[in-house]
């Protein structure tokens, strides 16, 4: 494939692919972006050529296992010609055309990855979304990106069938499964006889590359368009410092499919480096699976949510020896100081925070070679100028609590997400004078560490998860047994924090057995958004509190939760 981010080489007079240094100069801000960029074309099929030439290790790109004895291993050039095909499928059957959103809702299997690859390849934008996704979450998806696409997995087939005569745009369902379904097409099918060849596009570096959709304290999920290259160029620095990477590395990244802590992880800082992205099914996460897979596999780099280590070091891990595992990472959620300290006591390993968003990537991180400080997520990193600010946009000094920033210069840094889709009011409130405010409260201390304090809104981060109150308030309302309810977040010693409603029921149900109708508000919760959602404590309550004009007032529940 012609690569399409190319520098001039001016001792050979020859436009060559830029490399790894040139990506790197890039986010350093030592050189500009270039005009057009693609990652399969620019990064994946480079090593693939690099593969064939022997200066690149010959352990896989991708390796799947899903504890069954079924096993993937594609090398570069094996993804590449199979994402080629799986682009003909996007483009001739299912008719698709560049710029078109295709939702991809599927599990961890490695269809994921030749279905993202394949996007790349044709220009089409991808939206991951997790599998526990409702019929009633993936109706607001397709209709609020007007998706002409939706590539899923047999388990949300039921869902997706119930709400497509509601959705006008969508064209085409692509099914992954070894079943056939009529109304949808087989993926398997199709790309067992898809043409070969496939010319990847040319797509511009600003060129819409994916949408993340994400919960904020008010009303339905927002959707965080990212471009070509500020996934595909700005995780060079965080795969090489904060993970570490070489490309004799095999990184294991647990993140669902969903979320772009597995595009993070298990695309492109990976990829950029030339690692092997590690890949277990796992439907349901299973302590003992996990450590046996680390003592089976030559798994280098772990990186998974501060809940998995709560949950691995209540086990004996001296127990296990890890086969190659070298250097662990976590993020999406705070982590304790005495989870590190245990993780490190068992393991003889340290655990290298990160922080970040969906919005702007990696913002701050404890790399590779820096000294850590239990309980900070480290010092802010490039591109990015970290500080704390105040509500009027004022650098606050070492040891000041206030808002997690991002200094701006005149140019939008090309690794932020492009804007909130169709929501220009929310895009411009993120901006606050020169800076990105990140929704965050946190402290620096005099050696430019940061440490995080909470939300400055109402989103309630557990397990990793980012749960706007909102959506679980309006899933309980629809339940008879509720008239109103307040959703916060509640202190837990292993998810770090939980979503807890307080309930006030409806005249009928003032009699009924708590414990039962918490667990079926509990289901019914389960059953109308993505289970992850729903409120693992439930206090029922006569009233709310409220402001003088009728306002729930979430802070003073959560004042009370939190002592
Ligand atoms: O705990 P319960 O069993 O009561 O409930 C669980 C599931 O059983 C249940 N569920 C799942 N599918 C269901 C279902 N119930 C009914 N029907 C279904 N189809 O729902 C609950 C889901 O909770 P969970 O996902 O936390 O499950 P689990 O097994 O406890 O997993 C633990 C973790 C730690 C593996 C999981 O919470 C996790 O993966 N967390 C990390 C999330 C993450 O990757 N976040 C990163 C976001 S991106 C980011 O932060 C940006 C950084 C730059």
């Amino acid at each position: 494939t012609k690569p399409s981010g190319r520098c001039f080489h001016r001792d050979h007079q020859l436009w060559v692919p830029l490399t790894l240094d040139d990506f790197e100069a890039i986010n350093r801000c030592e050189r500009s972006l270039p005009k057009n960029f693609n990652f399969a074309g620019d990064v994946l099929d480079q090593w693939s050529r690099k593969e064939k030439t022997g200066e690149r290790p010959a352990s896989p790109a991708l390796w799947w296992v899903n504890g069954k004895e079924d096993e993937v291993k594609w090398s570069f050039g094996e993804l590449g010609s199979l994402s080629r095909k799986a682009a003909n499928v996007l483009t001739k059957p299912c008719g698709l055309e560049r710029g078109d959103r295709v939702a991809v809702i599927l599990p961890r299997i490695p269809e994921w990855w030749l279905i993202i690859v394949a996007c790349m390849r044709t220009g089409l934008v991808f939206m991951p979304g997790t599998t526990q996704l409702t019929a009633k979450d993936i109706l607001y998806r397709l209709r609020a990106s007007k998706a002409k696409c939706i590539v899923a997995s047999e388990e949300v087939i039921p869902a997706v069938e119930s709400i497509m005569s509601e959705c006008p745009d969508l064209k085409t369902k692509l099914l992954v499964s070894p079943h056939n379904r009529s109304g949808w097409h087989s993926f398997q099918e199709l790309l067992q006889t898809a043409p070969a060849e496939h010319s990847c596009v040319e797509t511009g570096s600003r060129e819409p590359m994916a949408i993340y959709f994400t919960s904020g304290t008010t009303g339905s999920p927002k959707m965080a368009q990212h471009s070509q290259s500020s996934l595909g160029i700005g995780y060079t620095l965080c795969g090489r410092y904060w993970l570490d990477l070489k490309s004799s590395d095999v990184i294991w990244n647990m993140s669902d499919t969903g979320w772009i802590k597995a595009a993070i992880g298990s695309v492109f800082s990976t990829w950029l480096q030339g690692a092997c992205v590690f890949v277990h099914r796992m439907a349901q996460f299973d302590a003992d699976t996990f450590l046996d897979t680390l003592t089976t596999y030559p798994v280098t780099t772990l990186c998974s949510a501060p809940t998995v280590y709560r949950m691995l070091v209540q086990k004996d891990l001296k127990r296990y020896k890890f086969k190659k595992l070298r250097h662990c990472l976590t993020g999406g959620e705070p982590l304790n100081p005495e989870v590190l300290e245990q993780w490190k006591v068992q393991t003889g390993l340290e655990l290298y925070e990160g922080y970040g968003q969906t919005e702007v990537g990696i913002i701050c991180a404890n790399q590779k070679g820096q000294e850590i400080k239990p309980g900070s997520m480290g010092k802010g990193v490039l591109p990015y100028d970290v500080q704390i600010i105040d509500e009027n946009g004022n650098i606050l000094p070492p040891g000041k609590e206030g808002e997690i920033a991002l200094r701006l210069t005149s140019t939008r840094p090309f690794c932020f997400f492009s804007e909130y889709v169709d929501n220009p009011e929310k895009t411009a409130a993120t901006i606050r004078g020169n800076f990105y405010v990140t929704g965050d409260r946190g402290v620096m201390d005099n050696d430019g560490y940061f440490w995080f304090v909470g939300r400055a809104d109402d989103v309630i981060i557990s397990s990793g998860y980012r749960i706007g109150p909102f959506e679980v308030e309006s899933a309980l309302i629809e339940h008879p047994a509720v008239v109103e309810s307040a959703v916060v977040s509640s202190p837990d010693p292993i998810r770090g924090e939980v979503v807890k409603a307080f309930v006030v029921l409806s005249a009928p149900f003032k009699s009924a057995n708590l414990e039962k109708l918490t667990l079926e508000l509990q289901d019914h919760v389960k059953k109308s958004t993505a289970p992850y959602k729903y409120p693992r404590k439930v206090e029922f309550v006569q009233e709310l509190p409220k402001t003088i004009t009728g306002k729930i007032k979430r802070n003073v529940l959560r004042d009370r939760e939190w002592g």
